[in-house]
């Protein structure tokens, strides 16, 4: 049903993978280049406790909206361009024409709100992610679950990259340890760049 594509897409939109960061990233030339991340208060508008794919719609939509500045429902390449602008985003300014062609399934040179959405694998896996008892909607749990899940592993990665520089273990990177780790990675790069040519 094209409802359910539509209310995942917005789950994907609305929680914090903007529409327009998510077609930077499917660029894959372009880094992870994520929107920011709503808070659970912000998101849950009613204050239920849950956020329901209805709550996600209304917030997609106004961001939507909030890009759409002459509201005739359809998102041109300069309103785009004036959007990330305003926010000071210049990475999408540049990257904008490349996106709105990829976007424009139709052609038309206007995004329209379903051409905005992110592809039905990722709404799909996106929602998948948060609602991990399936029953439609986000708890407050469900969503800390996430966001610690992702802190703890951004927190492992650190510490990885400290045991890594910290050869001798002595729990402190010295200045040695710390030249080392840049040579090593300067090699690695020439080493890449010379691949690559
Ligand atoms: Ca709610
Ligand atoms: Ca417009
Ligand atoms: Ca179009
Ligand atoms: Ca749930």
């Amino acid at each position: 049903m094209k409802s359910t594509m539509i209310i995942g897409a917005v789950v994907v939109a609305a929680l914090g993978v903007t529409a327009v960061g998510a077609a930077a990233k499917e660029g894959g030339k372009m880094r992870h280049h994520r929107g920011h991340m709503l808070n659970f208060e912000q998101l849950d508008t009613n204050a239920d406790g849950f956020v329901t794919p209805e709550e996600l719609a209304a917030q997609a939509q106004a961001r939507f909206d909030a890009m759409d500045a002459d509201k005739d429902g359809g998102l041109t390449l300069e309103e785009l361009k004036a959007h990330a602008e305003a926010n000071g985003k210049d990475r999408m300014v540049k990257g904008a024409e490349r996106m709105f062609s990829r976007k424009d399934a139709n052609g038309d040179g206007t995004l329209s709100p379903e051409e905005m959405m992110p592809s039905t694998e990722r709404q799909a896996k996106m929602l998948g992610k948060f609602d991990t008892d399936g029953d439609g909607k986000i708890s407050i749990a469900e969503y800390e679950a996430v966001t610690a899940d992702r802190q703890s592993k951004r927190a492992a990665h650190k510490a990885e990259m400290f045991k890594k520089l910290d050869t001798n273990g002595d729990g402190t990177i010295s200045q040695e340890e710390w030249d080392a780790a840049k040579e090593a990675r300067g090699s690695k790069v020439r080493g890449a760049d010379a691949q690559s040519n």
